[in-house]
């Protein structure tokens, strides 16, 4: 442990030794071990498959960041991000729910002073590198700031994200607009088919949520920036109004109690005056750390620190309150919950917003809240993601016929009996023409047919793949590309 971690893990001790002499309250010992420096505000954390912390940095600059040794591997860096003087640029990310087998990396960022977009990077997990990226949305609203995008996956299988209202608030009251709200998507970009508004729109009424997060039981909650007073976190409902900017916080104010009753404006479970400034936010539910079960871990900004937000049984209301790390490193961007009940914090000390110049030697920086006596279960680290392709695939029903991914970018496999040597493709769009047909050839490795679809039009085919003996598999792909 270096000094600076040393230190702060005595703090620590000390207040909770402090702490435990005034209440009963057992508490678990924590102590706070670096894990990666010199980075450049890390925005978005993500536990990745491959048991590594994926982290996208304001810069654009996506790496892969083991957790023991915590050495550092650049996966790419986007080309086109747009960052101001104060906090634009690039934001959140998101792994397909099965990278690398379907290799998608999802991203949020602002390409222009005013404009954001949300992109498919394409990964080759042969090549081992980014390979193209698809732009899903092109040019949503942007701002210097309140720009939002926290993405998470919905216990549905749909692609949940963020809105900032983008310095422009009545946009977060109007359905049609992207801003101020929070967007269910497929994993192309497109509406969610059930949404309430027949468009990306799921709720309204939110200002600049940069935290986002399921419980286990599916309840979606969200932490928002308010003005000079009402930060807020919101149990967000399908259709359902949060206020911004009729209401702000709880409908407690008389002027406010026309828009209350018109809107049927939903409370926020917590608010906080003056203003915090919450950020990244996670659910917390391991015996690593029994007195934060069933809470919201949530980091601040402007009063730096890390809150645990406990709730009730029902998940619908906050209980208490503690709080942890109060101006020990700095402003505090995101919180990780492994899998395994290890916590991981980024700090956000390498920005302006009335902060610069604060940052120490090992900003911007993650570190990791470990209980010392806790046994954690090893979560190993697969270091080259071809070897978890390969793992996935063992793992996965290998029906013959199966195609993957879908929606298909550039190239699909299809499974196929071991013994085939030599294939006939033909594919066929939806009413019925040849769009693709390849003579016999062979496959390049048994029970894998990989094709080639870089120059097939985006829409709806049949693949019809038959082998020398007569055999035959068929299967729709859809391609897709923006
Ligand atoms: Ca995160
Ligand atoms: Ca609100
Ligand atoms: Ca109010």
């Amino acid at each position: 442990m270096h000094a600076k971690a040393m230190r702060t893990a005595n703090a620590c001790a000390a207040s909770l030794l402090m702490w435990s002499s005034m209440v009963a309250v057992a508490q678990t010992p924590m102590t706070v071990e670096p894990v990666a420096q010199d980075l450049t505000v890390p925005w978005d954390l993500v536990w990745g498959p491959d048991n590594h912390i994926w982290c996208m940095e304001r810069t654009g600059r996506i790496t892969r960041i083991h957790p023991d040794n915590g050495s550092v591997e650049v996966v790419h860096q986007l080309e086109d991000v747009f960052q101001s003087w104060d906090n634009s640029g690039a934001h959140s990310m998101i792994l397909h729910p099965d990278f690398p087998r379907t290799p998608y990396i999802y991203v949020n960022y602002t390409h222009s002073e005013f404009r954001g977009r949300l992109s498919c990077l394409r990964y080759s997990v042969q090549h081992g590198r980014v390979v193209d990226e698809d732009i899903l949305i092109p040019d949503f609203r942007g701002n210097t700031s309140h720009n939002g995008s926290r993405m998470q996956e919905g216990p549905d299988g749909y692609l949940y994200m963020t809105m900032g209202d983008a310095y422009n608030d009545m946009s977060s009251q109007d359905e049609t607009s992207l801003s101020g709200k929070v967007l269910r998507m497929d994993w192309a970009g497109q509406a969610a088919p059930d949404n309430p508004f027949g468009n990306r729109v799921f709720s309204t009424g939110h200002r600049n949520p940069q935290g986002l997060v399921f419980s286990p039981e599916g309840r979606l909650y969200l932490s928002e920036h308010g003005p000079a007073t009402d930060d807020e976190v919101n149990l967000v409902e399908r259709g359902r109004n949060y206020g911004w900017p009729l209401i702000e916080g709880p409908c407690d104010d008389p002027e406010e109690a026309a828009a209350c009753a018109e809107l049927d404006a939903v409370d926020p479970l917590a608010a906080w005056t003056p203003t915090l400034a919450p950020c990244g936010m996670e659910y917390f539910d391991h015996p690593s750390r029994p007195e934060w079960q069933g809470s919201l871990l949530l980091t601040f900004l402007k009063k730096q620190h890390l809150r645990i937000l406990h709730l009730d049984e029902t998940g619908t209301a906050v209980t208490s309150q503690d709080s942890v790390l109060y101006q020990q490193h700095g402003r505090l961007r995101d919180v990780l919950v492994a899998p395994n009940g290890r916590v991981f914090v980024a700090t956000s000390n390498r920005e302006i917003n009335g902060w610069q110049f604060l940052a120490v030697d090992e900003d911007d920086q993650i570190f990791e809240l470990v209980n010392p006596d806790f046994d954690y279960e090893p979560l190993t680290p697969v270091e080259d993601l071809e070897d978890l392709y390969f793992l996935q695939l063992a793992e996965f029903p290998q029906d013959h016929g199966l195609v993957f991914p879908q929606p298909a970018k550039e190239g699909v496999t299809m499974f196929l009996p071991e013994e085939v040597e030599s294939v006939t493709v033909r594919l066929f769009d939806a009413s019925g023409r040849l769009a693709m047909g390849a003579e016999p050839h062979a496959l390049a490795q048994p029970g894998m047919l990989h094709v080639w679809l870089g120059d097939v039009r985006p829409g709806m085919y049949v693949m019809d793949v038959r082998a020398a003996d007569g055999s035959r598999w068929t299967s729709k792909v859809l391609v897709q590309r923006h």
